[in-house]
Parts: structure tokens; C-alpha cells; sequence
């Protein structure tokens, strides 16, 4: 490899657990101590795929199940040549959301095994580092209430919680913990910590297949 690459960081939680706040947070972070450094969020609704999944999950359209979670996957898959790109040219991706909320959510609904949902994903880009925000749902109702979307109900978001939950069992994966609990400059040193740790140690080394 002719330049050191970029670290592929992945934050993932339960909902509210102020992931997009945390991502906006580490990439500006980065940015100030000169590591180039951008966000990326999935669902990636600005693609035909994206705008399909978003009519799906604002309700103004139905899909079968199994064909919205391959659009799920499929909505990652249209951005990994970009993302190879990226990486290579030294740039730090720090993801809103990836596979691993794909399976938790389709998984939650009945007949869906996690290995059926994680078939689509295999090979994606590996993440250096997934960073779980962990929130029990008390706290995460004093952040708001729950929106209009499709999935935003306590029962769907507990069953989501426990597939995260046997997805973190998995130790090909460098999952961390973060307790999201705590105020948003709290939360962000762990998350700012734990990531510069990993861009030294992902720039030598080449993109891993998740999964496989
Ligand atoms: N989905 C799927 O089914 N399959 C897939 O493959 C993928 C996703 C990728 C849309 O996701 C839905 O798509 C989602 C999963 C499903 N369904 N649900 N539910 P999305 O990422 O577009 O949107 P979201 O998941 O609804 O965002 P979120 O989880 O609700 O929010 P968040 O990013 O974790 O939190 P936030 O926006 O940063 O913060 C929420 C609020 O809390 C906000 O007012 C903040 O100011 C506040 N906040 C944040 N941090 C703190 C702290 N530390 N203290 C106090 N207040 C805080």
C-alpha cells in the first residue's frame, strides 16, 4: 500500500443513544488534529435505493420484509467502492449505523434468524472498530419521545436490543462498549480515545471481509 490508509470506525446503539451526534462529534474532532477524517450514515437515503427505504421507513410505502432488508444491504453495497476509495486515500470513515444494525432489526421480526440476515453483508468492508452506545430505554425516553417511523416502539426496540446484544458475542469483531448514559463530552473522550488507538493500528494492515 502506497499511503497509509484510513480507519473504518462504526458506531452503533439503540435508538437515541445519540450516535449521530457522537459521529458529527469524533469526525470534527479528528479533522482539528489534522487526521482527514468524514462521516457516513446508513440508511444512505439520497440514492434510488436510500429513497426507497426511506418511503419504507416513514411509512409512505410497504415492503416485504426480506426485500427491505436486501435493500438495506444492497444501500451499503452501492457505497463500497467508494468507501474503498476513501480508505485508501487515507481517510477515516466514521459510519452512523452499518450491517450490524441491519440483522438487529430484521432479526427482531419473527421468522428471521440472524445468520439468514447476515448472509447479504458478508464481505463488506470489516470495521476497524464498532463502538456499541449503550442506553437502557428509561433513559433513552428522556431524549424524546419516539418518532412516526417504522421500528420507533419499546417492544421492537427491546427485541433489537437483545439481537445487538448475541451480535456482540461474536469476537471476530472489535466491539466496544460505551456507556451512553453520560453527558455527550463524556461519552465523545471514550469514543475519541478508543479511535485514535485504532487508526494507528488500521493504517499498516489491509481492509478485512466482515464476516467472512
Ligand atoms: N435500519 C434497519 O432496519 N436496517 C439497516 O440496515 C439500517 C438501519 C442501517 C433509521 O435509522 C432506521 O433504520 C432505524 C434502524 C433502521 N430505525 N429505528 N428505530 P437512522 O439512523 O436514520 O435514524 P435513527 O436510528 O432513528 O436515529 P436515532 O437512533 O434515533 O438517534 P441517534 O443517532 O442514536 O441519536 P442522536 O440523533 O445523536 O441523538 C438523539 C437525541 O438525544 C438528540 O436530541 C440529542 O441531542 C440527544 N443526545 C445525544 N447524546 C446525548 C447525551 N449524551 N445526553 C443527552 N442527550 C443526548
Amino acid at each position: 500500500m502506497s499511503c497509509r490508509r484510513g480507519a473504518l470506525i462504526v458506531l452503533e446503539g439503540v435508538d437515541r443513544a445519540g450516535k449521530t451526534t457522537q459521529c458529527q462529534t469524533l469526525v470534527q474532532a479528528l479533522q482539528q488534529s489534522g487526521r482527514p477524517a468524514e462521516i457516513m450514515r446508513f440508511p444512505d437515503r439520497t440514492t434510488k435505493i436510500g429513497q426507497l427505504i426511506n418511503s419504507y421507513l416513514e411509512k409512505k410505502s410497504n415492503l416485504e420484509d426480506h426485500t427491505v432488508h436486501l435493500l438495506f444491504s444492497a444501500n451499503r453495497w452501492e457505497m463500497v467502492p467508494l468507501m474503498k476509495q476513501k480508505l485508501e486515500q487515507g481517510i477515516t470513515l466514521v459510519v452512523d449505523r452499518y450491517a450490524f444494525s441491519g440483522v438487529a432489526f430484521t432479526s427482531a421480526k419473527p421468522g428471521f434468524s440472524l445468520e439468514w440476515c447476515m448472509k447479504p453483508d458478508v464481505g463488506l468492508p470489516k470495521p476497524d472498530l464498532v463502538m456499541f452506545l449503550q442506553l437502557n430505554p428509561s433513559m433513552a425516553a428522556n431524549r424524546g419521545e419516539f418518532g412516526i417511523e417504522r421500528y420507533e416502539t419499546s417492544d421492537f426496540q427491546r427485541t433489537v436490543s437483545q439481537r445487538f446484544e448475541e451480535l456482540m458475542q461474536d469476537s471476530s469483531i472489535n466491539w466496544k462498549v460505551i456507556d451512553a448514559a453520560r453527558t455527550i463530552e463524556e461519552v465523545h473522550k471514550d469514543i475519541k480515545l478508543l479511535s485514535e488507538d485504532i487508526l494507528s493500528l488500521a493504517e499498516n494492515q489491509p481492509v478485512g471481509e466482515l464476516w467472512k
